[in-house]
């Protein structure tokens, strides 16, 4: 059973420049939010099941993102791109979400009442030195159905995020902005070749993580990632979470799996 305590030097919840910069932005970053002992635990879970290929997963060929290989059956076509269901990986992986300095924050980006999603992100992210692709532009509300894009999703760093080992990019107050249909291509990735597109892009801003760090982004954050260019595999875990009154429209994928209801702010 893991400690959960607050370490004394955690600060508690956002501070108020935290949170204007999260509205204005859509998102921010918390470093050393995570305890070592918790990342510690993650990253050990996630070597030993990739090691052992402990699915459900999903390979880099499935993603068929830029850069992957064609088929499962070609060269590195079943390198693991992400470990599935990272929830039933391991109790770490939910024990995190109820760490004080967490749930606040959680809380005071949604409001009292908080969902963890198991549709959406609940994974284990793999980027590996050989075979990895490039994630295009895009809004995580993208393939999600919601009654309202209010979703913030959590991004743990469990080792060093660097641009040469393919840190997610950020547009700041992108999520702030209305796009038409035809700024995006058929998959929904946000087109780098429209130059109005390109001006909105050239803002971006690297998201540099070390183990323990914490990215908060709102769904509509647009965002990307290049391929791992060094050779170590980078990895970080990552959820989503609504507000009370924000829920998954009947009959979709985001409907289909259950939610893990965090304990409410008194
Ligand atoms: O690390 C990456 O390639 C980014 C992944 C991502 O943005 C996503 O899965 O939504």
């Amino acid at each position: 059973m893991l400690d959960l305590l607050v370490p004394p030097s955690a600060s508690p919840q956002f501070s108020d420049d935290q949170i204007a910069s999260f509205r204005e932005s859509g998102y921010v970053v918390v470093r050393g939010l995570i305890p070592p002992e918790i990342i510690d635990e993650m990253r050990s879970l996630t070597l030993r099941q990739l090691a052992d290929e402990q699915g459900p997963v999903e390979y880099e060929a499935q993603t068929r993102y830029p850069g992957a290989p064609d088929s499962l059956d070609a060269e590195g076509g079943r390198t693991i791109r992400r470990l599935l269901q990272a929830h039933s990986r391991g109790y770490v992986f939910t024990a995190w979400m109820t760490f004080p300095p967490v749930l606040k924050r959680l809380q005071q980006l949604l409001g009292p009442e908080v969902a963890c999603p198991l549709a959406h992100h609940n994974c284990i992210m793999a980027k590996q030195p050989r075979f990895s692709s490039e994630t295009g532009w895009h809004q995580d509300i993208r393939y999600w159905s919601f009654n309202r894009p209010e979703l913030v999703s959590v991004w743990i760093a469990l080792g060093q995020e660097r641009v040469d080992n393919g840190c997610l990019q950020v547009v700041p107050g992108s999520h702030r902005q209305k796009y038409d249909r035809s700024r995006f291509d058929d998959a929904l990735f946000f087109r780098p070749d429209l130059p109005q597109n390109q001006e909105l892009l050239a803002t971006r801003q690297f998201v540099e993580l070390e183990a323990g760090d914490v990215l908060f982004f709102h769904c509509l954050t647009l965002h990307a990632a290049t391929r791992n260019y060094t050779d170590e595999t980078k990895y970080a875990a990552v959820f989503t979470f609504r507000a009370g009154d924000v829920h998954p429209l009947p009959g979709t994928r985001s409907s289909a799996s259950p939610e893990i209801l965090l304990p409410r702010a008194l």
